[in-house]
């Protein structure tokens, strides 16, 4: 067998900084997956999302160093939990499921990754917040605003994601950042909910998008305990990310959502710890894994962001 044991390899899984059993007292990061696409309008397949971002991260195609010159491996040791199990006949049920695991990874006082599932997945994050009543203010990176009340007679549409959020008593506010797909109502609802919000074409006026995120979170002020960023990869061109649920064209470019979310990430990394979700992959619409690349490097670079 030595032969063997010589000459085969065995890939490690982001560059060894993500494994399933770093222990409680050595893991200072986590990641959990959500594989839910009940709440789907359009095309469904989100639940594949988690499982084929791993396989990209086993793929050793790329170092884990990010463009600010920090290498990963050194400061990052990440718990994966595995994905929540779904029932996808009930989707009241699996929320409960997220929310119950949310809530004690908040207990670890550590940041950590959701990887959706649908925009609904969410909905459970922001009850673990309430259950452990952390006054909570949300960056929501979309191509949509999911301010509906309803969407085809279902409150529980992945469209109504921010609306329920919104009815939260833990719900300390929003900023929307990129959207370009809404409708008036939503608009409405946003300014009486003291919503912020920046559409795609706010976002592409500004002369250097990452200064833009870091002065806007330095001029913010948080009276909230926690940040939660929720990334829905529909606010980029479909060019960039083809395979999502809503595709929605002239969208934002991969360069541009990194430089907000290491705006984002630097600006309010120190004080405060911070969650955050990427959402909507939906592998099976993946060409040439364009989707499942980008989001890779836009994993490297914001981990990379939040190392001070
Ligand atoms: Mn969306």
């Amino acid at each position: 067998m030595k032969n063997l044991e010589f000459v085969c390899h065995k890939p490690e899984m982001f560059c060894g900084i993500l494994k399933t059993n770093w222990s409680i007292d050595e893991a200072n990061y986590h990641l959990l997956g959500v594989p839910l696409d009940i709440s789907s309008t359009y095309r469904t397949g989100a639940r594949f999302g988690p499982d084929h971002i791993r396989k990209i991260l086993l793929s050793e195609n790329f170092e884990c160093v990010s463009e600010s010159n920090k290498d990963l491996s050194e400061y990052y040791r990440i718990r994966d939990w595995g994905n929540v199990g779904i029932i996808s006949t009930n989707l009241h049920k699996s929320l409960q499921f997220v929310s119950e695991g949310v809530f004690d990874l908040i207990g670890t006082n550590q940041p950590f990754l959701i990887l959706g599932g649908d925009h609904s997945s969410v909905v459970g994050v922001g009850h673990a917040f309430e259950k452990a009543n952390l006054p909570t203010f949300y960056f929501y990176i979309d191509a949509h605003l999911d301010l509906y009340n309803e969407v085809n007679e279902s409150s529980s549409s992945h469209a109504c994601t921010l609306r329920r959020l919104s009815e939260l008593e833990s719900f300390q506010g929003a900023t929307v950042l990129g959207y370009r797909d809404f409708s008036i109502d939503q608009l409405e609802y946003a300014k009486a909910c003291n919503i912020e919000l920046f559409s795609t074409s706010d976002l592409l006026h500004q002369s250097d998008i990452y200064q833009f995120a870091l002065n806007y979170t330095k001029n913010l002020l948080l009276k909230s305990k926690r940040i939660h960023i929720s990334v829905d990869l529909d606010v980029l061109d479909p060019s960039f990310a083809p395979a999502v649920g809503n595709p929605v064209g002239a969208g934002i470019s991969t360069r541009n959502l990194i430089g907000l979310l290491r705006g984002l990430f630097e600006g309010l990394s120190g004080d405060l710890i911070i969650s955050w979700d990427i959402v909507e992959f939906n592998p099976l619409y993946d060409q040439s894994d364009i989707t499942a690349f980008n989001i890779l490097k836009i994993l490297i670079e914001s981990l990379g962001a939040q190392i001070l």
